[in-house]
């Protein structure tokens, strides 16, 4: 069970951030609407949400996965691969530190996104990307094998970050896209394989009794809810337009 999640508004700034896509510039009223939206459905799964403020100095901090990396015993603060998010994790640290006693850092020149790290009961899957280096991946395994934890390092091929095209949504269940659909690493999951086409929702959360995924994805909605999980589908353009999903926006723990 999840208990707590943390948040951070996206600023006016948020126009400005990086992106990859060609889906136009992000509108802002749309933008907040879909955050608050974000925070509404969290709050219907039964956590408590804390709601960092925005900071206009950092345009893609609202994207708070790949700041920190949170289980239920300790906290991993990142070492966001992109120079011009780096500075995000000096807002994230106070916000994780009043929930935390024991508390880890990736230390430079390993980077780590926490959009790279996957965790599935006590296993862990890291993705080496444009954004974690092999340098990040290995702290990272060091510190949760230490922790108790097991970690597998997978080198991307194409996906952005690791979680762009898997979820795990409990019960020993993956969701899978692309690149991970035939990857020896999941084979021992039971997997919900999503097409190209909607390979979008690959990226969805599994929060208490939901899965939240993005709307306009029927087929992956009837997939989950043949499986019997609850679903909360969510408006995502604006943050897709910057290369968002559902799982960058929080820290559930
Ligand atoms: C970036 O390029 O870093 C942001 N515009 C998008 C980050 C998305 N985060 C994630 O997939 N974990």
């Amino acid at each position: 069970m999840f208990k707590n999640v943390i948040v951070k508004n996206p600023g006016n700034s948020y126009i400005n951030g990086l992106t990859t896509s060609d889906l136009g510039k992000p509108i802002l009223e749309k933008l907040f609407e879909q955050h608050g939206k974000y925070v509404e459905a969290l709050k219907k799964c039964g956590v408590e949400v804390t709601q960092l403020p925005a900071n206009e100095a950092f345009p893609d901090s609202t994207f708070v996965e790949d700041t920190a990396v949170l289980t239920p015993e300790f906290a991993i603060i990142s070492n966001p691969g992109a120079e011009a998010r780096n500075r995000e994790i000096e807002d994230i640290e106070p916000g994780v530190k009043k929930f935390y006693e024991k508390m880890y850092y990736i230390e430079g020149p390993g980077t780590l996104d926490g959009g790279d790290v996957l965790q599935a009961e006590k296993k862990f899957y890291v993705g080496i990307s444009d954004r974690t280096n092999e340098e990040g991946a290995r702290q990272f395994k060091e510190i949760v094998e230490k922790e108790g934890y097991e970690a597998t390092i997978i080198p991307l091929k194409e996906f952005f970050h690791l979680k762009t095209g898997i979820a795990y949504v409990g019960e020993n269940r993956m969701v899978l896209a692309g690149e991970f659909v035939d990857h020896p690493a999941f084979e021992s999951y039971e997997k919900i394989i999503i097409p190209k086409e909607d390979e979008y929702s690959a990226n969805c959360i599994q929060v208490n009794d939901y899965v939240i995924i993005p709307a306009g994805y029927p087929e992956t909605n009837r997939k989950l809810n043949d499986l019997g999980y609850q679903t909360i589908e969510l408006e995502m353009s604006e943050f897709r337009k910057h290369d968002g999903g559902l799982s960058c926006l929080s820290l559930r723990f």
